[in-house]
């Protein structure tokens, strides 16, 4: 039996108040099983990164939840080990909305026009779209005519997506889902799935439903971060508790394969600091793309523990550089914000243990983030314009995977002097002339 959201807020805030701190740590692999999981990663314990704080609930406690990666040793999946549930995490206060980034629409248009361009797609196909938000992607088929079905289980942006003419499933993905759909009858052409494969507790149960939901040539574009840029770019601050998995195309490999799916092609995205287009289908039929990402993965040592040894010791680095930094930037008599509500951010500030000590306040452009704390870090969110209105001497790029377009947005900012600093993989200083 499967509830909506909002229906399981009401109840863990209502009934059952206990329940918003429940977590359980897992002891085995998420994917596989093998209980040989290498620690890799001590993030401390941190509040959950979208969780934001209305300022008159500002003094109740936040839970509060461990952060720590691992490894597996038996199919190299990299994951974190402590699982919040889901229907705290992604309830319906739940802030984030795909369409606040004109970047995002651009990538999820183009996507769309390359299924349709390659795909035979008409009034009798369906196209489903797992965790399919305020309907960013899915609206691009309803224009050309496409039957399309989201799902997702945070209610705001489901009635948004349902405004706009995305008919929306206010619910979690899951196998049983899956076996309800395609018992009516409602099999899929395509699955999209972009940034959800990560955030599900039940991996296996999440791509067993895939299988079960696709037609016999249906074709599964899935996109989700890649762990090499991560490590390589020290993007740490991209792990928090709604992401439980940092895949390899080994990891997936092995899970799709369990399933009897098949990941034959792949793509490299710049978005979100380095990610990858999966396709994915029931026929196993691997494209050179794949192999080669195989083969580099093993060559480079990625498969093994041994890869993420100095990780952690990169990521303590650049918390000390960024940490010096800013201290002498506020020595000096500099005021400094932030810019991005992102859950990133969250981590970044909470690890770093920045708060309005250092930083005034944050803008953002998702008007559902603003005026409301960060969690942890209680900066107040504000709107982008608050940066011409206050003119802080620098900005702390938090949605530092958007920079370009931020930048590009912020000319006036700088035209008047104001200086960006982005974080990672070092912390580096964007003059105004830059
Ligand atoms: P953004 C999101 O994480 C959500 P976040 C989620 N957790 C996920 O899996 C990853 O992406 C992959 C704002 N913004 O998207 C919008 C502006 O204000 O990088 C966002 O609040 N102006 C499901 O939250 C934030 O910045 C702009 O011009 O870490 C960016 O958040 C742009 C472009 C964005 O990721």
């Amino acid at each position: 039996m499967t509830f909506k959201a909002s229906w399981w807020r009401k109840m863990i805030e209502t009934v059952m108040p206990e329940a918003q701190t429940q977590s359980e740590t897992i002891t085995a692999c998420r994917s596989c099983g093998s209980t040989h999981l290498v620690p890799i990663l001590d993030l401390g314990t941190t509040p959950l990164a979208d969780r934001l704080i209305s300022p008159e609930r500002s003094d109740e406690p936040e839970p509060t939840f461990p952060l720590q990666v691992a490894v597996c040793e038996q199919c190299s999946l990299v994951q974190i080990t402590e699982t919040v549930a889901p229907e705290v995490l992604f309830a319906d206060a739940y802030p984030y909305y795909s369409s606040f980034s004109p970047a995002l629409l651009k990538h999820s248009r183009e996507n769309v026009m390359a299924r349709l361009a390659e795909r035979e797609l008409d009034e009798s196909s369906l196209v489903v779209e797992l965790a399919s938000n305020d309907g960013y992607l899915l609206k691009n088929y309803v224009e050309h005519g496409i039957p399309v079905l989201g799902i997702d289980p945070a209610d705001g942006p489901a009635e948004a997506a349902r405004k706009i003419g995305v008919p929306t499933l206010c619910d979690f993905f899951s196998e049983e889902l899956a076996g309800q759909l395609a018992a009516e009858g409602k099999t899929a052409d395509i699955i999209h799935g972009n940034n959800v494969l990560a955030h599900v507790a039940d991996t296996n149960g999440f791509v067993s439903g895939i299988a079960k939901l696709l037609k016999p040539n249906g074709l599964v574009v899935i996109e989700a971060p890649y762990l090499k840029p991560l490590i390589e770019h020290v993007e740490f601050d991209t792990i928090y508790h709604e992401h439980l998995c940092y895949f390899s195309v080994t990891a997936l490999d092995h899970l799709f394969k369990r399933h009897g799916l098949y990941l034959n092609h792949i793509e490299h995205l710049s978005i979100h600091g380095g990610s990858l287009r999966l396709f994915v289908e029931h026929i196993e039929n691997p494209q050179d793309s794949v192999k080669a990402a195989l083969a580099d993965e093993a060559s480079i040592g990625m498969t093994g523990s041994g890869y993420f040894d100095d990780f952690a010791d990169r990521v303590s680095t650049l918390k000390a550089e960024l940490l010096r930094m800013i201290k002498e930037l506020k020595a000096s008599g500099k005021s400094i914000a932030a810019y991005g509500a992102a859950a990133k951010g969250a981590t970044l500030l909470n690890y770093c243990g920045l708060t309005t000590e250092e930083l005034d306040f944050v803008v953002d452009r998702n008007v559902h983030k603003q005026g409301q704390l960060m969690p942890g870090a209680r900066l107040p969110v504000r709107a982008p314009e608050a940066l011409i209105t206050e003119q802080p001497d620098y900005v702390l790029m938090l949605a530092w995977n958007f920079a370009d377009e931020i930048l590009e947005q912020q000319a006036e900012y700088r035209r008047n002097g104001g200086r960006f600093i982005i974080p990672v993989p070092t912390p580096k200083i964007i003059q105004p002339e830059d």
